[in-house]
């Protein structure tokens, strides 16, 4: 590939190196992250390891607290909100968990005086999970690349030069840490906080508390492979290694936290990752590079996107030649390039697969990527959107693998929050709460009932099990051995959780609908009612599924009839007089008319209750929400305006969600292409690739719906490996806004009915296939037709 075609790879790229952690390239392999900041004379990786977590495994119910529910509920019938708050906030709420901790960082430094840098350039190749940094030296070239390998589990560094390299290597950590160098490697080994103080307020260190004893302690191990040339290791722990043109650093990492229920100090840390390092260190560079390329490969290419007519490398737009940051800042100022957006997208992919991989840990709010002892929001798990959201691009983009880790942290607290649903709420089943860690603490946190009275973050959880048997229906052993169980699990929960109104409806009471207040009769502002619409339509959705999977298993019949009574007495979804679907069961005014949480909305996007076709009034109310959130400023964080994204493809309304990733992009993301809460959090990036996933198809309802919102700015474009609900794969060209081609993979076999343009389409000469054939066909919309397709 010449040079001039590079630059139209998936690729980020940049002129200088990067001076703040917001301009660094992220790499990763689900567990160890890294943030490459490419400077030529010092290079500077920041580090994580997935595990490393302040805090140990303790008891964060409140035994006090279902002493109150009864008399809450009471206050909540007789309209005293305030009251009801109050009693909450000071009797029911439990503590706040714990935080995600930065791992270190990797120095390199050169001795080379910055002055005689010349073509420099750092990037990050998304097809190959590499970035590289490049530039001449007093004429000489000098090239280094970097990757995390997921199977060989540690990062690896490479450096090259025309002339002689000299370099020291160091290792060093913000948290209590020690270096040495043993035989042939450098070990950093330290211990993270067993509690941090407070948050958003930056790094304090007098907020910190150490207790070596029961803390997690981590290691961080490096060894080098030089060609010819010295080692030295230097009494003050750095290594230096001078003479030689080529370099290879193997890196790993690990912690001593084995489970969430268990008190860290089983394991030697500096041993674990040694070990590791070991076994990698005997395969050569090429090998090593190689694995990675292979692995990494083998899932990104499973997805090609493009937007606009065909890249004709002698005519091309200057858009795809442009530094990533110059482009960022162009399309900002308005300049059409929808091949940013295919990076976007593509970028959101990456992100998934560097942060959660089979067996490590999920992706929090930063993915596995942070730099504070006391992130924003702990770096936690936030499941009133945030978890959920990292997750929605998962299964449509060809990335079911990444999900995995997700399932972990269910199950996990499905065992955690068995014992809360029974401490706080005398419930059966299990329950989470809006703030999760690695503990997978399910009590409430401390703080407002706004936030922390959300009983309901295990449903919303339970919806990805659904999904992935949806998107995976021939892995009955999922849905019977893991999916089932715990969705049941949470739905005895709900069960127990409802209470009958006066007019003998099933609500929630206490209920918020996540983070937002409303003005109560009294003039305040308070969030704690009953039966909001976001607890009703989580419900309902969860029921709905459990019936769905227990007739699919043929199980639990007698369970299952008590469940759909309970569904059939469910509040319904209901319109207010302005015509905006109704966000409580009261029509209170919002306290922040411009809220960032769309909750009430949940029904249309990621939930399907609420569809254009089938529901036409409440997408009209659910419409009307959207548009008067945003009147009043809505969506004004990054994860919001993606959620914004996704709830307009689902109205269908191509230009209106394509204005919203124009808005992402131009308002809520860093240089590096994160996206900012502000601060950075991932969800943004995740639910912005989603979106684009949804305006191209959805599969939400009774079909496959191909281009349901193609905005004007992508007239010309072609998506190859989408992912369909039923099994399907999913290939489309099109070309001035009209479908010219489309190919239908089955991987199950199954019913497939297809619709384009509002219409089902007609299969030319074709009415079957069979599992795992190919179906492609030339779109003619106008005639209705279902294609079966036969199991093989
Ligand atoms: C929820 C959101 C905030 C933020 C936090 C991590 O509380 O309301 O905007 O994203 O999660």
């Amino acid at each position: 590939m010449n040079e001039e075609m590079m630059k139209f790879r998936d690729r980020l790229w940049y002129g200088q190196p990067a001076e703040l952690w917001e301009e660094a390239l992220p790499i990763g392999n689900g567990r160890i992250g890294g943030m490459v900041y490419g400077g030529a004379a010092v290079e500077r990786i920041a580090l994580n390891e997935d595990t490393l977590w302040s805090g140990f495994p303790r008891d964060t119910n409140n035994y006090d607290a279902l002493r109150h529910l009864e008399k809450v509920r009471t206050l909540i019938w007789d309209g005293k909100y305030e009251e009801a708050e109050q009693r909450i906030e000071r009797n029911m709420l439990g503590r706040r968990t714990e935080s995600y901790q930065p791992l270190g960082d990797l120095y390199i430094h050169q001795d080379l005086s910055e002055d005689a840098i010349t073509d420099y350039e750092r990037s990050l190749d998304l097809d190959t999970g590499i970035a590289s940094v490049q530039y001449r030296y007093k004429g000489a070239r000098y090239h280094r690349e970097v990757f995390v390998s997921v199977p060989d589990q540690v990062l690896v560094m490479r450096l090259e030069a025309e002339e002689e390299l000299n370099i020291t290597v160091r290792l060093s950590s913000p948290l209590r840490h020690k270096v040495a160098y043993a035989p042939n490697q450098l070990v950093l080994v330290g211990h993270a906080p067993v509690h941090i103080a407070d948050n958003y307020l930056g790094d304090h260190p007098q907020s910190i508390l150490y207790e070596e004893s029961s803390g997690i302690s981590f290691a961080i191990n490096v060894t080098a492979h030089i060609y010819g040339g010295q080692l030295e290791a230097l009494a003050d722990g750095r290594i230096r290694i001078s003479k030689t043109r080529s370099i290879t650093l193997l890196l790993g990492a690990a912690t001593n936290f084995e489970h969430f229920e268990q008190v860290p100090g089983g394991v030697n840390p500096a041993r674990k990752s040694q070990a590791v390092l070991n076994t990698a260190a005997q395969r050569p560079y090429s090998a090593l590079r190689a694995s990675h390329i292979q692995d990494h490969q083998e899932m990104y290419g499973r997805v090609k996107l493009r937007l606009g007519p065909p890249i004709d490398i002698d005519h091309a737009a200057g858009n795809a030649a442009l530094p990533t940051d110059e482009r960022l800042r162009k399309y900002s100022e308005g300049a059409d390039d929808p091949g940013f957006e295919v990076l976007y997208f593509q970028y959101g992919r990456y992100l998934l697969m560097a942060s959660s991989r089979p067996g490590t840990q999920a992706a929090h709010l930063q993915g596995i990527w942070n730099p504070h002892i006391q992130p924003p929001w702990n770096c936690g798990y936030t499941t009133n959107i945030n978890t959920q959201m990292n997750y929605w691009l998962a299964e449509v983009c060809s990335l079911s693998e990444c999900h995995e880790p997700l399932t972990d942290l269910i199950r996990e607290l499905s065992i955690t929050g068995k014992r809360t649903a029974r401490i706080h709420y005398g419930a059966d089943g299990w329950v989470t709460h809006h703030n999760v860690d690695i503990w997978r603490t399910a009590s409430p946190s401390d703080g407002k009932a706004s936030w922390a009275m959300w009983p309901l973050g295990g449903v919303w959880l339970c919806r990805h099990l659904w999904e992935q048997h949806l998107y995976q229906p021939g892995n009955l052993d999922f849905l019977r051995d893991t999916a089932y169980p715990l969705m049941k699990g949470a739905a005895l929960f709900c069960i127990d959780w409802l209470v009958a109104d006066s007019g003998g409806r099933l609500v929630t009471n206490p209920s918020t609908s996540p983070e937002n207040q409303f003005i109560t009769p009294a003039g305040n502002v308070c969030s704690v009612s009953a039966g909001s619409t976001m607890d009703v339509s989580l419900i309902r959705e969860l029921f709905k599924h459990c019936i769905q999977a227990a007739q699919i298993l043929g199980h639990d019949e007698a369970w299952i009839n008590m469940v759909k009574e309970a569904c059939d007495k469910l509040r319904p979804l209901e319109v207010g007089e302005d015509g905006r679907l109704m966000e409580w069961l009261e029509p209170f005014e919002e306290a922040e008319p411009g809220h960032r949480h769309l909750s009430h909305l949940y029904g249309l996007y990621p939930g399907n209750e609420i569809h254009p076709r089938h529901t036409p009034e409440l997408a009209q109310a659910a419409r009307k929400v959207l548009e008067a959130r945003l009147e009043h400023g809505g969506g004004h964080t990054g994860w919001s305006c993606a959620w914004i994204i996704n709830l307009y493809a689902r109205l269908y309304e191509g230009d209106r969600a394509h204005e919203f990733i124009r808005t992402l992009l131009s308002r809520s993301t860093y240089p590096n292409l994160f996206d900012a809460h502000p601060p950075f959090q991932i969800d943004g990036n995740f639910g912005g690739t989603a979106g684009i996933a949804e305006m191209l198809l959805q599969s939400h309802s009774d079909c496959i719906e191909l281009l349901p919102a193609l905005p004007m700015a992508w007239r010309d474009g072609s998506v190859e490996g989408l992912k369909a609900r039923g099994g399907f794969t999913i290939d489309m060209e099109w070309d001035d806004s009209r479908l010219l081609r489309a190919i239908v993979r089955s991987q199950h076999g199954g019913v497939c009915r297809i619709r384009y343009l509002g219409q089902l389409l007609e299969i030319t000469g074709r009415s079957e296939i069979q599992s795992g054939e190919e179906l492609s066909f030339t779109a003619e919309p106008g005639v209705e037709y279902t294609i079966q397709i036969k199991k093989s």
